[in-house]
């Protein structure tokens, strides 16, 4: 995989937006505007999309993403990650063992979340393509979020395991941003630094501008 798809990696479901899909997809189209580099669709919560709805949506990400020639890559949900063939698919540690997956994805980019060394040494032995380490900062963005590891962390990883990818994610923004690329994040990774922004494709470009 191309280690500068993680550069600026933008992760959100419609349930990230009040009004929710329509929302989400005029979002989406300004941040690939702005120049986001990985796109990862994460439909999850209470609110979250189901069924045919769910499906639909995600086509229409899956097309902006290669209109813009971005990587469309799906969070958790391996069926809808091969009905669509996807670039590729993310999961936590709760989710799928990458091993139960990972011959049906050739060529695909897998993502694996961690949160501690160990975690990180048996992403390493699965052969993942990247690893989402966090979350680095508070986040309200996720309900059962663990305690912030600090950007510190992200310099433990990269000594650990020098040559696995890191995108890091949680509370990252503007403001802080530049820190966690010091400490030498491959990539970042945010939901609400823009989805939640008045301007979604400003937001993006700034980060381009660290
Ligand atoms: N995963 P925001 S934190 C989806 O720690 C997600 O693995 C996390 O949202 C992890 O950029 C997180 O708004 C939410 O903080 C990131």
């Amino acid at each position: 995989m191309r280690t500068d798809y993680l550069k600026l990696y933008f992760i959100m479901g419609s349930q990230n937006f009040p009004a929710g899909e329509t929302q989400a997809l005029q979002v989406l189209e300004q941040a690939l505007q702005g120049g986001i580099t990985c796109f990862q669709l994460r439909e999850k919560g209470d609110t979250a999309l189901t069924g045919a709805a769910s499906i639909r949506f995600a086509q229409k990400c899956q097309v902006l993403c290669h209109r813009y020639q971005v990587p469309f890559i799906v969070n958790d949900n391996i069926e809808l990650a091969l009905q669509l063939d996807a670039d590729g698919i993310h999961v936590g540690q709760d989710d799928a063992a990458v091993s139960s997956f990972k011959n049906k994805f050739p060529n695909k980019i897998i993502g694996l979340s961690v949160h501690t060394l160990s975690e990180l040494e048996l992403a390493v032995q699965q052969d993942v393509n990247y690893v989402g380490i966090g979350p680095i900062f508070a986040t309200a963005s996720k309900n059962d979020a663990k305690k912030p590891c600090g950007v510190d962390f992200i310099t433990e990883a990269k000594r650990h395991c020098p040559t696995m990818p890191i995108v890091a994610i949680g509370g990252i923004t503007l403001d802080n941003a530049a820190s966690v690329l010091a400490h030498g994040a491959d990539g970042l990774s945010v939901i609400s630094a823009i989805s939640a922004a008045n301007d979604p494709q400003a937001a993006t470009r700034q980060f381009h501008h660290l």
